[in-house]
Protein backbone atom coordinates (compact mmCIF):
# COMPACT_ATOMS: atom_id res chain seq x y z
CA UNK A 1 0.00 0.00 0.00
CA UNK A 2 1.24 3.65 -1.00
CA UNK A 3 1.98 5.88 1.99
CA UNK A 4 -1.21 7.71 2.41
CA UNK A 5 0.46 11.27 3.24
CA UNK A 6 1.46 11.86 -0.86
CA UNK A 7 -1.90 11.65 -1.74
CA UNK A 8 -2.41 14.34 -3.81
CA UNK A 9 -6.42 15.72 -2.37
CA UNK A 10 -8.79 18.16 -4.27
CA UNK A 11 -10.37 21.11 -2.49
CA UNK A 12 -13.63 19.91 -3.09
CA UNK A 13 -12.46 16.57 -1.25
CA UNK A 14 -10.67 18.37 1.23
CA UNK A 15 -14.41 20.10 2.18
CA UNK A 16 -15.75 16.61 2.61
CA UNK A 17 -13.27 16.03 4.91
CA UNK A 18 -13.52 18.66 6.62
CA UNK A 19 -17.07 17.95 6.62
CA UNK A 20 -16.83 14.79 7.99
CA UNK A 21 -14.94 15.82 10.97
CA UNK A 22 -16.79 16.17 14.57
CA UNK A 23 -15.66 17.85 17.63
CA UNK A 24 -14.83 15.57 20.53
CA UNK A 25 -18.20 17.14 22.35
CA UNK A 26 -20.32 16.41 19.67
CA UNK A 27 -18.79 12.29 19.67
CA UNK A 28 -19.36 12.69 23.61
CA UNK A 29 -22.64 13.35 23.86
CA UNK A 30 -23.81 11.43 20.73
CA UNK A 31 -22.49 8.06 22.98
CA UNK A 32 -23.98 9.39 25.87
CA UNK A 33 -27.42 8.73 24.05
CA UNK A 34 -26.57 5.26 23.14
CA UNK A 35 -28.61 5.49 19.59
CA UNK A 36 -27.97 3.81 16.27
CA UNK A 37 -27.10 7.67 15.20
CA UNK A 38 -24.36 7.68 18.37
CA UNK A 39 -22.85 4.76 16.49
CA UNK A 40 -22.66 5.82 13.57
CA UNK A 41 -21.21 9.37 14.43
CA UNK A 42 -18.51 7.19 16.32
CA UNK A 43 -17.54 5.64 13.16
CA UNK A 44 -17.55 9.23 11.56
CA UNK A 45 -15.30 10.33 14.03
CA UNK A 46 -13.05 7.42 13.58
CA UNK A 47 -12.93 7.98 9.98
CA UNK A 48 -12.33 11.50 10.01
CA UNK A 49 -9.66 11.18 12.08
CA UNK A 50 -8.02 8.65 9.98
CA UNK A 51 -8.07 11.14 7.00
CA UNK A 52 -7.00 13.95 8.74
CA UNK A 53 -4.00 12.01 9.79
CA UNK A 54 -3.21 10.71 6.18
CA UNK A 55 -3.34 13.79 4.23
CA UNK A 56 -1.75 16.37 6.95
CA UNK A 57 -2.15 19.72 7.70
CA UNK A 58 -4.39 21.42 4.95
CA UNK A 59 -1.79 24.34 3.90
CA UNK A 60 -0.04 21.06 2.11
CA UNK A 61 -2.73 19.70 0.06
CA UNK A 62 -2.41 20.73 -3.70
CA UNK A 63 -5.15 21.16 -6.15
CA UNK A 64 -5.50 18.85 -8.48
CA UNK A 65 -5.59 21.23 -11.70
CA UNK A 66 -8.45 19.85 -14.37
CA UNK A 67 -7.19 19.08 -17.87
CA UNK A 68 -7.54 21.46 -20.57
CA UNK A 69 -10.60 21.38 -22.55
CA UNK A 70 -9.96 21.69 -26.56
CA UNK A 71 -12.60 21.41 -29.57
CA UNK A 72 -13.55 18.31 -28.84
CA UNK A 73 -15.09 19.10 -24.95
CA UNK A 74 -18.30 19.93 -24.48
CA UNK A 75 -18.80 23.28 -22.68
CA UNK A 76 -19.64 23.55 -18.74
CA UNK A 77 -22.63 24.30 -17.56
CA UNK A 78 -22.43 27.63 -18.56
CA UNK A 79 -24.30 30.55 -16.91
CA UNK A 80 -25.44 28.01 -13.80
CA UNK A 81 -24.42 30.51 -11.04
CA UNK A 82 -20.75 29.11 -11.20
CA UNK A 83 -18.23 31.75 -11.16
CA UNK A 84 -15.29 30.38 -13.62
CA UNK A 85 -11.80 31.30 -14.70
CA UNK A 86 -11.14 30.38 -17.99
CA UNK A 87 -7.24 30.35 -18.12
CA UNK A 88 -4.44 28.10 -19.94
CA UNK A 89 -1.69 27.25 -17.21
CA UNK A 90 1.11 28.66 -19.18
CA UNK A 91 -0.46 32.25 -19.48
CA UNK A 92 0.95 35.14 -17.79
CA UNK A 93 -1.87 37.15 -17.88
CA UNK A 94 -4.65 34.45 -16.85
CA UNK A 95 -1.79 33.89 -13.73
CA UNK A 96 -2.27 37.05 -12.76
CA UNK A 97 -5.83 36.04 -11.91
CA UNK A 98 -5.26 32.80 -10.76
CA UNK A 99 -2.50 33.65 -8.29
CA UNK A 100 -5.39 36.63 -6.57
CA UNK A 101 -8.16 33.88 -6.49
CA UNK A 102 -5.84 31.76 -4.65
CA UNK A 103 -4.57 34.50 -2.18
CA UNK A 104 -8.35 35.67 -1.62
CA UNK A 105 -8.77 31.36 -0.46
CA UNK A 106 -11.44 31.61 -3.47
CA UNK A 107 -10.63 28.14 -4.85
CA UNK A 108 -13.86 26.56 -3.78
CA UNK A 109 -16.01 29.99 -4.82
CA UNK A 110 -14.26 30.16 -8.61
CA UNK A 111 -13.69 26.64 -10.64
CA UNK A 112 -10.95 27.34 -12.44
CA UNK A 113 -11.52 25.77 -16.12
CA UNK A 114 -8.43 25.28 -18.13
CA UNK A 115 -8.59 25.99 -22.46
CA UNK A 116 -6.16 24.29 -24.72
CA UNK A 117 -5.50 27.61 -26.87
CA UNK A 118 -3.86 25.57 -29.99
CA UNK A 119 -7.13 23.66 -30.12
CA UNK A 120 -10.03 26.15 -29.01
CA UNK A 121 -13.32 24.96 -28.30
CA UNK A 122 -15.93 26.65 -30.47
CA UNK A 123 -18.25 27.53 -27.76
CA UNK A 124 -15.40 29.52 -26.06
CA UNK A 125 -15.68 31.93 -28.79
CA UNK A 126 -19.45 32.06 -27.96
CA UNK A 127 -19.15 33.38 -24.48
CA UNK A 128 -16.44 35.07 -24.77
CA UNK A 129 -15.62 36.75 -28.51
CA UNK A 130 -12.12 38.06 -27.77
CA UNK A 131 -11.62 34.06 -28.05
CA UNK A 132 -8.52 35.31 -25.22
CA UNK A 133 -7.80 34.11 -21.94
CA UNK A 134 -8.19 35.24 -19.36
CA UNK A 135 -11.74 35.56 -18.72
CA UNK A 136 -14.28 35.39 -15.56
CA UNK A 137 -17.79 34.09 -15.91
CA UNK A 138 -19.95 35.50 -13.08
CA UNK A 139 -23.53 36.29 -12.67
CA UNK A 140 -24.32 35.27 -15.67
CA UNK A 141 -21.49 37.42 -17.88
CA UNK A 142 -18.00 36.74 -19.38
CA UNK A 143 -15.27 39.95 -18.39
CA UNK A 144 -11.83 39.77 -19.78
CA UNK A 145 -9.11 41.73 -19.38
CA UNK A 146 -6.71 40.87 -16.40
CA UNK A 147 -5.36 43.85 -14.93
CA UNK A 148 -9.60 44.65 -15.03
CA UNK A 149 -9.98 41.22 -13.21
CA UNK A 150 -8.02 40.97 -10.29
CA UNK A 151 -8.87 44.42 -9.49
CA UNK A 152 -12.63 43.24 -9.50
CA UNK A 153 -11.92 39.92 -7.44
CA UNK A 154 -10.28 41.84 -5.34
CA UNK A 155 -13.47 44.27 -4.33
CA UNK A 156 -16.28 42.17 -5.54
CA UNK A 157 -15.60 38.98 -3.31
CA UNK A 158 -14.23 37.91 -0.13
CA UNK A 159 -10.65 37.31 1.50
CA UNK A 160 -7.17 39.31 1.99
CA UNK A 161 -7.97 43.35 0.62
CA UNK A 162 -4.82 43.30 -1.73
CA UNK A 163 -4.81 46.76 -1.57
CA UNK A 164 -3.99 48.91 0.95
CA UNK A 165 -6.11 51.99 2.16
CA UNK A 166 -3.13 54.34 2.48
CA UNK A 167 -4.19 57.09 -0.70
CA UNK A 168 0.04 57.43 -1.38
CA UNK A 169 -0.14 53.91 -1.72
CA UNK A 170 -2.85 53.49 -3.92
CA UNK A 171 -1.86 55.89 -6.13
CA UNK A 172 1.50 54.10 -6.51
CA UNK A 173 -0.34 50.83 -6.87
CA UNK A 174 -2.36 52.72 -9.98
CA UNK A 175 1.13 53.93 -11.28
CA UNK A 176 2.57 49.90 -11.47
CA UNK A 177 -0.26 48.79 -12.59
CA UNK A 178 -0.62 50.88 -15.50
CA UNK A 179 3.18 50.78 -16.39
CA UNK A 180 3.30 47.25 -16.44
CA UNK A 181 2.06 46.89 -19.78
CA UNK A 182 4.83 48.90 -20.73
CA UNK A 183 6.99 46.58 -19.18
CA UNK A 184 6.10 43.39 -20.38
CA UNK A 185 6.26 44.53 -24.00
CA UNK A 186 9.84 46.29 -23.67
CA UNK A 187 11.04 43.44 -22.26
CA UNK A 188 9.30 40.82 -24.09
CA UNK A 189 10.80 42.17 -27.23
CA UNK A 190 14.72 41.73 -25.77
CA UNK A 191 13.30 38.03 -25.49
CA UNK A 192 12.25 37.86 -29.28
CA UNK A 193 14.77 39.94 -30.92
CA UNK A 194 17.47 37.68 -32.79
CA UNK A 195 20.12 40.13 -31.04
CA UNK A 196 22.22 38.60 -28.49
CA UNK A 197 22.26 40.98 -26.05
CA UNK A 198 19.34 42.84 -24.24
CA UNK A 199 17.87 46.31 -25.27
CA UNK A 200 18.53 49.16 -23.49
CA UNK A 201 15.05 50.16 -23.04
CA UNK A 202 14.26 46.44 -21.88
CA UNK A 203 17.37 47.50 -19.02
CA UNK A 204 15.68 50.91 -18.01
CA UNK A 205 12.31 48.74 -17.45
CA UNK A 206 14.13 46.54 -15.35
CA UNK A 207 16.15 49.52 -13.26
CA UNK A 208 12.49 51.11 -13.33
CA UNK A 209 10.84 47.76 -11.08
CA UNK A 210 14.46 48.08 -9.19
CA UNK A 211 13.37 51.80 -8.04
CA UNK A 212 9.39 50.99 -7.62
CA UNK A 213 10.67 48.03 -4.70
CA UNK A 214 12.70 50.53 -3.30
CA UNK A 215 10.21 53.32 -3.13
CA UNK A 216 8.82 52.10 0.14
CA UNK A 217 11.61 50.47 2.78
CA UNK A 218 9.33 48.85 5.21
CA UNK A 219 9.33 45.71 3.15
CA UNK A 220 9.93 43.87 0.10
CA UNK A 221 7.58 44.26 -2.05
CA UNK A 222 5.77 47.27 -4.17
CA UNK A 223 3.81 48.78 -1.57
CA UNK A 224 5.95 47.89 1.15
CA UNK A 225 5.26 45.17 4.14
CA UNK A 226 2.17 44.14 2.19
CA UNK A 227 1.64 41.68 -0.92
CA UNK A 228 -0.61 43.72 -3.54
CA UNK A 229 -2.18 43.39 -7.08
CA UNK A 230 0.72 45.50 -8.13
CA UNK A 231 3.08 42.36 -6.98
CA UNK A 232 0.37 40.21 -8.67
CA UNK A 233 0.41 41.94 -12.14
CA UNK A 234 4.38 41.85 -12.35
CA UNK A 235 5.19 38.47 -10.85
CA UNK A 236 4.13 35.72 -13.70
CA UNK A 237 6.05 37.87 -16.56
CA UNK A 238 9.25 38.45 -14.23
CA UNK A 239 9.20 34.67 -13.34
CA UNK A 240 9.08 33.93 -17.31
CA UNK A 241 11.75 37.11 -18.10
CA UNK A 242 14.34 35.53 -15.57
CA UNK A 243 14.05 31.96 -17.38
CA UNK A 244 13.64 33.37 -20.81
CA UNK A 245 16.63 36.26 -20.81
CA UNK A 246 19.11 33.68 -18.66
CA UNK A 247 18.78 31.25 -21.25
CA UNK A 248 18.44 33.14 -24.75
CA UNK A 249 20.55 36.08 -23.58
CA UNK A 250 22.52 35.07 -20.85
CA UNK A 251 21.65 37.53 -19.11
CA UNK A 252 20.30 37.82 -15.39
CA UNK A 253 17.64 40.20 -14.69
CA UNK A 254 18.65 39.81 -10.68
CA UNK A 255 22.48 40.90 -11.15
CA UNK A 256 22.77 44.31 -9.57
CA UNK A 257 18.93 44.41 -8.72
CA UNK A 258 19.22 43.61 -5.23
CA UNK A 259 15.23 44.76 -4.43
CA UNK A 260 14.23 42.75 -7.56
CA UNK A 261 16.57 39.37 -6.14
CA UNK A 262 14.96 40.27 -2.66
CA UNK A 263 10.95 40.29 -4.35
CA UNK A 264 11.84 37.31 -6.07
CA UNK A 265 12.99 35.16 -3.15
CA UNK A 266 9.61 36.30 -0.80
CA UNK A 267 7.49 36.15 -3.71
CA UNK A 268 8.50 31.91 -3.65
CA UNK A 269 7.40 31.28 0.10
CA UNK A 270 3.36 32.74 -1.03
CA UNK A 271 1.93 29.53 -1.38
CA UNK A 272 -1.12 30.85 -3.44
CA UNK A 273 2.06 32.26 -6.18
CA UNK A 274 4.11 29.20 -5.89
CA UNK A 275 1.06 27.18 -6.33
CA UNK A 276 0.46 28.65 -10.28
CA UNK A 277 4.13 28.19 -10.90
CA UNK A 278 5.21 25.90 -14.15
CA UNK A 279 7.99 24.27 -14.55
CA UNK A 280 10.58 26.67 -16.21
CA UNK A 281 11.80 24.12 -18.99
CA UNK A 282 7.62 23.76 -19.96
CA UNK A 283 7.84 27.54 -20.24
CA UNK A 284 10.32 28.19 -22.29
CA UNK A 285 9.63 25.21 -24.75
CA UNK A 286 6.18 26.61 -25.11
CA UNK A 287 7.46 30.24 -26.03
CA UNK A 288 10.09 28.96 -28.22
CA UNK A 289 7.39 26.91 -29.87
CA UNK A 290 5.02 29.72 -30.09
CA UNK A 291 6.73 32.33 -31.10
CA UNK A 292 9.48 30.58 -33.75
CA UNK A 293 12.49 31.06 -31.20
CA UNK A 294 15.45 28.86 -31.94
N1 LIG B 1 -4.77 41.98 -22.59
C1 LIG B 1 -5.18 40.64 -22.28
C2 LIG B 1 -4.18 39.69 -22.93
C3 LIG B 1 -4.63 38.24 -22.88
C4 LIG B 1 -3.84 37.37 -23.84
O1 LIG B 1 -3.13 37.86 -24.75
N2 LIG B 1 -3.93 36.05 -23.67
C5 LIG B 1 -3.30 35.12 -24.58
C6 LIG B 1 -2.70 33.93 -23.86
S1 LIG B 1 -1.37 34.38 -22.78
C7 LIG B 1 -4.34 34.53 -25.50
O2 LIG B 1 -5.43 34.19 -25.09
N3 LIG B 1 -3.98 34.39 -26.74
C8 LIG B 1 -4.83 33.77 -27.72
C9 LIG B 1 -4.89 34.53 -28.95
O3 LIG B 1 -4.30 35.61 -29.00
O4 LIG B 1 -5.52 34.08 -29.87
C10 LIG B 1 -5.23 40.48 -20.76
O5 LIG B 1 -4.62 41.29 -20.05
O6 LIG B 1 -5.92 39.58 -20.26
Amino acid sequence: MSAPCTMTVQHRSLRSVQSLSLSLAQLIEATASQTPEAERLSKRYLFSTFLMASVGPFSFVKEVLPLPLNSTSPPPRLFDGTTRLYLAYVCPYAQRIWITRNYKGLEEKIELVAIDLRDRPAWYKEIYPENKVPSLEHNSQVKGGSLNLIKFINTHFGGPILLPDDPGKQTFAEELLSYSDYFTKTVFASVLSKEDYISNDAVAALDKLEESLSKFEDGPFFLGQVFSLADIAYAPFVERYLIFLNDMKKYDITKGRPKLTLWIKELNKIEAYTATKRDPQELLTHTKRKFGLA
